[in-house]
Order: C-alpha cells, then sequence, then structure tokens
C-alpha cells in the first residue's frame, strides 16, 4: 500500500532567515552597531574574514526577495528584527528609519498573502547592551520587554505569530562558554548567568505581550536528541548530560521544572541557584513553540570534553552534510514526539531544517542541481508526516534558508539556501530543492508519495 503524505488542512508553509545573515546595510538609516557588527569586524573570528555588511543585500532587495516567495509557494515566512535598526543603544530612543524598513517589508508580505512569523531575537544584540553586560546585566528582562513592545504596538493586526528568542543554548554555547559566536566569551559562570537572563528575558517580553500585544507568542528552541553509544553505565550518564546541556537546560524550565540536577554536574563551581520567583516569570505559559532541527547526536563518555565531559561518536554509516551533521531523518520523528509529551500538547512548529551541501558555483540552463538537499528535505518532510501520523500537534514547517547567507562565524562559506545567491552579483536562483518545496506547498505534501 502506498503511503500518503497529505498534511493537515491548514499546516504552515514556509522558509525562515534572520537579520544579520541576510540583511547587510546593518549600519543604515541611523541604526546602532550590534554584537555581530563588532564580532565580524575583530580578526579571526569569522572564516576568510566574511562579514555581514552587504550579506544577501535584502535591506535594499526585501522587494524582491517578497517576490521570490511568491514563486516559491510560501504561506509564510520567518524573519527577525535586528534590535539595533530599531533602538540603536537597545533602549530607549527609537530609530524610526530603522523601524519602517520592517513596517515596509511587513507590508509588502502581507500584499503578498504571506504570513508574516517575526523573531524578536536572533542573536543581534544590541552593542551598547553589550557594553552595559549584555545578556549578564540581570536588567535585559526589562531591555527586552521594553523592545519587544514596540514592535508588539506596531505591528498589531498585522504579526499574529511571534518568536521571543531563536536558540538559547546557542546564544549562550556560542557566546558565553565556547566563544565561537557573538560576543565571544569563554566562562562556565558567565554562561550559566546568561543562559538564566535569556531565560528571564523571554518571560518578560512574555508577560509585556498579554498586556499589549496580540496574537500567538513562543519560544523557538533548538533540539537536537542524544542516542546511547553503548549500554555502559558511563556512556548512558554522558549521555544525559548531553540531554541536560544542550535541550533539557531550557525547556525544563520553560516547562515550570525548574533546571535539570545534572547541570550541577556539568557545571561544577559555576553552577548556582536562582531565586524562586525567577522560574514562575520564566514558565509563563506561551501559545506555541517553534523548534530548529537539523541532526541528532551520539554522545560518549569523554572525561577531557569540557564542560559536558561527553562528545558525539560519528556515525559513519551515514552521510554527514557540510558542516559535519549527520543525517538522520528518524531522530526527527522521535525529537517531534518527545518534545509533544514534554510540553504537554503544545502547539508546535518546525521553525528551522535545512542543510549545507556544496553546490554548483553557477547556475546551469538557469538551473542549480542540489540533490543532496533536495533528499534532506524530503525525507525530513516525511519524517515530518510521521510525527503527526503520531499525534503530534505540529502546526508548520519553515525551511533553513529561502537564501544562502552568512552562516554566521563560518562566513558564506556554508550554504544552506533552497535559492542560490551569487553573492558577486546578488542574483537568485531558485534551486532544485525549492522547486520541489513549491510543489510540495502546491499539493500540501502529496508530491512526496512520488519521490
Ligand atoms: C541554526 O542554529 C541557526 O538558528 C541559524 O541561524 C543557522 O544559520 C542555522 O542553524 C544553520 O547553522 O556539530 O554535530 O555537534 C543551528 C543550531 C546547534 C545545529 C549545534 C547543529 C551542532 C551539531 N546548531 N548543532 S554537531
Amino acid at each position: 500500500m502506498t503511503r500518503s503524505y497529505e498534511f493537515p488542512e491548514g499546516f504552515l508553509w514556509g522558509a525562515a532567515t534572520a537579520a544579520y545573515q541576510i540583511e547587510g546595510s546593518s549600519m543604515a538609516d541611523g541604526a546602532g552597531a550590534s554584537i555581530w557588527d563588532r564580532f565580524a569586524h575583530t580578526p579571526g573570528n569569522m572564516k576568510d574574514g566574511d562579514t555581514g555588511d552587504v550579506a544577501c543585500d535584502h535591506y535594499n532587495r526585501w522587494r524582491e526577495d517578497v517576490a521570490l516567495m511568491t514563486r516559491l509557494n510560501l504561506q509564510a515566512y520567518r524573519f527577525s528584527v535586528s534590535w539595533s535598526r530599531v533602538m540603536p543603544e537597545g533602549r530607549g530612543r527609537i530609530n524610526e528609519a530603522g523601524l519602517d524598513f520592517y513596517d515596509r517589508l511587513v507590508d509588502g508580505l502581507l500584499e503578498a498573502g504571506i504570513e508574516p512569523l517575526c523573531t524578536l531575537y536572533h542573536w543581534d544584540l544590541p552593542a551598547a547592551l553589550d557594553d552595559r553586560g549584555g545578556w549578564l546585566n540581570p536588567d535585559i528582562a526589562d531591555w527586552f520587554a521594553d523592545y519587544g513592545q514596540v514592535l508588539f504596538e506596531k505591528f498589531k493586526g498585522r504579526i499574529k505569530t511571534w518568536g521571543t528568542i531563536n536558540e538559547p543554548w546557542v546564544i549562550v554555547d556560542g557566546g558565553y562558554l565556547h566563544g565561537a559566536l557573538a560576543p565571544g566569551h569563554r566562562s562556565a559562570f558567565e554562561a550559566v548567568i546568561a543562559g538564566h537572563n535569556v531565560l528571564r528575558a523571554h518571560g518578560a517580553a512574555v508577560r509585556r505581550f498579554r498586556e499589549v500585544g496580540e496574537g500567538r507568542i513562543g519560544i523557538v528552541l533548538n533540539i537536537e536528541p542524544k542516542y546511547p553509544a553503548s549500554d555502559k553505565p558511563e556512556d548512558e550518564a554522558a549521555r544525559k548530560r548531553a540531554e541536560a546541556q544542550m535541550n533539557r537546560w531550557f525547556l525544563d524550565p520553560l516547562m515550570g521544572r525548574g533546571y535539570p540536577e545534572e547541570l550541577k554536574d556539568v557545571y561544577g563551581r559555576a553552577w548556582r541557584e536562582f531565586p524562586r520567583e525567577d522560574f514562575d516569570l520564566i514558565a509563563t505559559p506561551t501559545d506555541w513553540m517553534g523548534l530548529n532541527w537539523y541532526t541528532r547526536a551520539v554522545p560518549e563518555n569523554d572525561p577531557s570534553a569540557w564542560p559536558v565531559r561527553a562528545k558525539p561518536v560519528k556515525q559513519v554509516q551515514h552521510a554527514h552534510t557540510e558542516t559535519g551533521w549527520e543525517v538522520y531523518p528518524p531522530a526527527l520523528t522521535d525529537t517531534l514526539v518527545w518534545l509533544h509529551e514534554q510540553t504537554g500538547g503544545l502547539p508546535l512548529m518546525i521553525t528551522e531544517n535545512g542543510s549545507a551541501w556544496y553546490d554548483p558555483p553557477h547556475a546551469i540552463d538557469g538551473r542549480i542541481h542540489d540533490p543532496m538537499r533536495v533528499e534532506y528535505l524530503k525525507n525530513h518532510l516525511k519524517a515530518a508526516h510521521d510525527a503527526i501520523n503520531k499525534g503530534v500537534n505540529l502546526t508548520g514547517y519553515m525551511a533553513w534558508s529561502l537564501l544562502d547567507n552568512l552562516e554566521w562565524s563560518l562566513g558564506f562559506s556554508k550554504r544552506f539556501g533552497i535559492t542560490h545567491v551569487n553573492f558577486q552579483t546578488q542574483e537568485r536562483t531558485i534551486k532544485d530543492s525549492g522547486l520541489l518545496y513549491a510543489e510540495v506547498i502546491s499539493t500540501h505534501g502529496k508530491v512526496l508519495d512520488t519521490v
């Protein structure tokens, strides 16, 4: 019997981006610098010295990009707002010219019949706030809620679905623990505090949204499930530490369960206890949750791996993408089922899923063939559909990414787009994966029965 991959009525299909990765012109029209402007302009931080100064020039080409979305049949577009465009000092004064950019974009999307999904924070903290300690300063919860309010009020009735923070774990692990991302700190003490303040800021923004906003709000988490490397007790303990440090660090307190016990073991002296009332703030109920999903990991015990004391075992029997991440679609189904249970059936959306591969450098006869990304896309969509069959309340899928873009400190060397970008000419070419995706959307997934 052939399997039907038709998705439920109302399932939302879209693609995602983030401000610093695509916009360029980050200092235009009165904007303030973000920590990514600073980080990218510090020698040694970025592969090949790349920066987001121009990126996809989306700041100037947004109209063309909305037309591209129409060609891809997108029903939704997930983007993030650059905080320091809107508030150059991060607090206080509003830069109307910066806000106008998003005003034009949102109107352009609505005219094209594309639903805007807005992420408040995708890693580009105003540099002026970093000067005040950034995520280490407890006042950031109020700064973030105030910033959120500006957007909630400005876009009331136009943006209905909001995400507070993109991937708390990456912000903290990359920015404060290992230093590979802005602001590039390396400290377990700082990571513990920054993580807590990210969660408090989320809670404060949700509360503010209930006062002044309209629509649905939630957070976006990266979850990467941890599978057993062996049945040795030390490997199982390592797996649990990795699971706690990456997945449950943020999920558990959001769900009102406080921090996982294992974090005390992971962070040792750097761990600390926080006031009870913080946990009420953090666990303020939300309307939905976003899942960014790329891969799984199979961790084994490794006392030398700081601070988690676990290292992933490479699964050589499976393909790996250009970023070295294992391709293992069944783990997406497992994650969705797990998250459905963990959140008590909260509406979930896949807010990112995608893969980096070496693509042909130029279009030939107007086409970019990306067979590996086509394979990844279709198998992960099928895995998502499997989760729906298992009762998961999955409401949409946003492909990462609409465009090839600045892959943070890896620069332009890794391409995740369903659309190719020639960074010399800024020409966009829909890849084969994008063409398949357009057909998935127009057939509600039914084309997956045949590919
Ligand atoms: C997302 O984060 C970001 O939201 C987005 O901006 C970014 O462009 C996109 O993904 C692609 O990177 O090395 O095997 O241990 C990605 C979250 C967390 C996914 C770390 C991969 C490492 C796997 N990532 N994880 S491994």
